[in-house]
């Protein structure tokens, strides 16, 4: 890469805004963003501390904790006696819209192990947004199953799922796979709807998913039916948007 070109990169105007956070963190978006769209190319070297200190118009405090995080995330790496350079970067997990998998089945057929950390499980009062989703009275009750999914051990999604109670009473019951538990009792859903919204993370759930405060992810609605068309699952998940692709096929009618 010429120097005139490393310049434009780290150049403030081209990744610095005031009043949209910490200059590292912008500086960590912009070279993670540079990443991931190919500006800087797998094996790229990162000009040396002092001179992106310079090019970037920032302390080289500011930018030692932005290459930190992205050396933490494994998206850059430092070779001894080299430099910093752009890691290798697996491709993406590409993700069909039209097909209705469960996390399980998705990692599988990418040759991963997915396991569920539990947050919470248990059965509670519906709130209004469960009763409107799930078509409950006040008084019923409804299983909550809050979840960290994993794949291959890397922290991969969140997800808050709620069912009712008489489609699963026992919440205990799902340790790593939901959908197998509800197959287990001819309850597994045939068809779902999703609402898919862009929005940047929060601090107590950055720490969950390996992701520094205000990165964006993809918050993911899905309302999963029976072949009787009755609504019996609402999740809300947030998935890392730099692991995560998904994928809608288009046909003309
Ligand atoms: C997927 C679903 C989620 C479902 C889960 C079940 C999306 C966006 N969401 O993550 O709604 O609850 O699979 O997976 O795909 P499990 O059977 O592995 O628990």
């Amino acid at each position: 890469m010429t120097q005139a070109k490393t310049a434009q990169i780290y150049a403030p105007d081209h990744w610095y805004r005031a009043g949209r956070g910490p200059r590292y963190v912008q500086l960590y978006r912009h070279i993670a963003a540079a990443i991931g769209s190919g500006v800087l190319e797998n094996d790229a070297q990162l000009p040396p501390e002092r001179d992106l200190a310079e090019l970037a118009d920032v302390s080289r405090v500011t930018v030692r904790k932005a290459v930190a995080q992205l050396v933490a995330e494994g998206q850059l790496e430092q070779r001894r006696g080299a430099g910093t350079f752009v890691r290798p970067q697996p491709p993406k997990l590409v993700h069909s819209l039209s097909a209705l998998l469960s996390f399980t089945e998705y990692m599988r057929q990418r040759g991963k192990t997915s396991t569920s950390q539990i947050l919470r499980r248990g059965l509670f009062l519906p709130s209004p947004d469960e009763q409107m989703a799930l078509g409950l009275a006040g008084s019923d009750r409804v299983a909550r199953v809050d979840r960290l999914r994993s794949a291959d051990g890397v922290p991969m999604a969140l997800e808050w799922s709620s069912l009712p109670q008489d489609i699963l009473d026992d919440p205990e019951r799902v340790e790593t796979s939901l959908y197998d538990v509800l197959r287990a009792r001819g309850n597994a859903p045939t068809r779902a709807v999703q609402r898919i919204t862009a929005l940047n993370v929060t601090a107590a759930d950055g720490q969950l998913l390996h992701l520094p405060d205000g990165v964006a992810v993809l918050r993911i609605d899905r309302t999963a039916y029976l072949p009787s068309g009755r609504p019996i699952e609402f999740t809300r998940g947030l998935y890392r948007s730099d692991i995560y692709d998904f994928v809608a096929e288009l046909r003309l009618e």
